[in-house]
């Protein structure tokens, strides 16, 4: 049975064609090594049978430490690889198909673009959203448009389930997202493209942590912090 708090304080979203030629396994380790706690599967140009190599290369360690292992839109890749989690679009599987074909055995987590499909989502049992994207990034281009810290503030207010903000995030404005109630953020470049991603995973863990800090549990009591 999966753990159904994860800790979603910074999550990895993985990238090859962003990695400057290191294999997704070195770049997930490090990042593991610098404070992720969360790692996402995004592989858009390979074949399922590649995609399972991936997974595989990183399932044994990541269960080692604890980190749940998200695949981005393939449930019958997350199925055949035991993965933690599914983690679906607007356009992937509908998430109340997916939930009857998971069951409890997964996380289901949507991306969510506006204040509606987080609110779809919450009534359909999504474990989490992804929420953006906050800023318009080069790493995603055919997005909604960006919404903004208020709007990620909007979705925060209006569902209880954790959630990630997404888009255009890095150790800059990672604290200002958690302010605007983001339980954690959610990366690619600021990961993947740094010359030395346990580094950037570190800054970006401490800038989650100095504002989950100040913040204190006062105004998202229902939000889990470590
Ligand atoms: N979904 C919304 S924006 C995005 C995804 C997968 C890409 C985020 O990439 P980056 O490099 O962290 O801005
Ligand atoms: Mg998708």
């Amino acid at each position: 049975m999966i753990c159904k708090k994860p800790d979603y304080s910074l999550y990895l979203v993985t990238d090859r064609g962003l990695s400057r030629g290191r294999k997704t396994s070195e770049i997930v380790r490090a990042a593991v090594r610098g404070g992720v706690r969360c790692v996402q599967l995004r592989e858009k140009n390979c074949s399922a049978r590649e995609f399972i190599q991936e997974a595989l290369s990183v399932r044994d360690f990541l269960k080692e430490q604890g980190i749940p292992l998200i695949i981005n839109d393939r449930l019958d890749i997350a199925q055949a690889v035991q993965a933690d989690g599914i983690h679906l679009g607007q356009s992937d599987i509908p998430l109340k198909m997916a939930k009857k074909i998971v069951g409890n055995s997964m996380l289901v987590g949507i991306s969510a673009e506006s204040l509606e499909n987080a609110l779809t989502a919450e009534k359909d049992g999504a474990d989490y959203l992804g929420v953006g994207p906050v800023f318009s990034t080069a790493t995603k281009t055919d997005t909604a448009p960006p919404l903004g810290f208020a709007e990620l503030r909007r979705i925060r207010e209006a569902v209880k389930i954790p959630l990630v903000g997404i888009g255009g995030l890095n150790r800059k404005n990672a604290g200002e997202a958690i302010k605007n109630g983001a339980d954690g953020i959610a990366v690619v470049s600021a990961i993947v493209s740094a010359p030395d991603p346990a580094a950037a995973a570190g800054e970006l863990l401490a800038a989650v942590a100095e504002a989950k800090a100040l913040q204190c549990n006062v105004t998202y009591p229902h939000r889990f912090y470590f």
